[in-house]
């Protein structure tokens, strides 16, 4: 971890029952898969979201009603920022693993597509944020890439039992950037020849070049700040989304 504390936005993905067996001592809670992203001006663009096969997690009680699904450690974050029932203990009700969530259908906020489904990613790391990340295809070279191996190869999909309804067919275009398009992380995959989620130096690039050029000169193409830059929109949208409840602000 970094000296400097990292601010995320913690997306409340809203997990649609009925609930598998393992969870079902949650019945009648309101459930969130908890997604930390440094980009909530994205939202409109979410497809899916990824977890960690074998990372562990588990659901944590917020408060009377609320559960949220994440790592430990970001579980204990959240209650040292107040954000626990029991004050500045996390009560876990039940412990998950990435497979338990895998095809979990979710509601999240902003996106255009109004069920989308957990599915695996391996290079999540469960030292950052909560271990549970938003897919964000159009925008971010490591969610295309990911995305990229399930539609690919099938073999990958049935490690994972991921069947192909809860893969998504499209990117949804949401920013237009001065000559990267509107899908600016599959050209800058196609144009640096990234073949899989697991060429780390070669995504580092790609998430630096798009991020650069997007947050500076990237425009909204949908929502309610279409036409605006991505940074005059990016505190408006992540303010909204805080003060109706549909997010929260993570430090750590
Ligand atoms: B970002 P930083 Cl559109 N492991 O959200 C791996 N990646 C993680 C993670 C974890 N435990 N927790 C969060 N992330 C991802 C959207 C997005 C993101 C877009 C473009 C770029 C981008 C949609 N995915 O991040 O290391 C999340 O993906 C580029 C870095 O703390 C989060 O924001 O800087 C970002 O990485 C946080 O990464």
């Amino acid at each position: 971890e970094g000296v400097q504390p990292q601010e995320y936005t913690i997306i409340k993905m809203e997990v649609v029952p009925p609930f598998p067996a393992k969870m079902g001592v949650l019945e009648g809670k309101k459930v969130f898969l908890a997604a930390a992203t440094l980009r909530p001006e994205t939202m409109y663009g979410q497809t899916n979201c990824w977890v960690l096969p074998d990372g562990k997690y588990g659901a944590f009680e917020i408060n009377d009603t609320e559960v949220f699904i994440l790592t430990e450690r970001a579980a204990l974050n959240l209650a040292y920022q107040k954000l626990s029932c029991v004050p500045d203990k996390p009560t876990c009700l039940v412990e998950l693993t990435g497979y338990d969530l895998i095809g979990l259908p979710v509601r999240s906020p902003l996106s255009f597509n109004e069920i989308i489904y957990a599915l695996p990613m391996l290079t999540i790391l469960t030292d950052k944020g909560t271990g549970i990340v938003t897919s964000v295809p159009s925008d971010a070279p490591d969610d295309y890439m990911a995305l990229h191996d399930l539609k690919a190869k099938p073999a990958f999909r049935a490690k994972f039992g991921v069947k192909d309804e809860w893969v998504p067919f499209e990117i949804v275009p949401i920013i237009d950037i001065p000559e990267f398009g509107d899908r600016a992380a599959e050209k800058v995959c196609l144009d640096l020849k990234i073949k899989s989620q697991n060429e780390k130096d070669k995504l580092a690039e790609a998430k630096r070049l798009v991020y650069l050029r997007g947050f500076t000169e990237g425009i909204m193409t949908v929502g309610e700040y279409a036409g605006r830059k991505v940074q005059e929109a990016k505190p408006l949208i992540r303010t909204k989304l805080i003060e109706t409840g549909q997010a929260i602000i993570y430090s750590e």
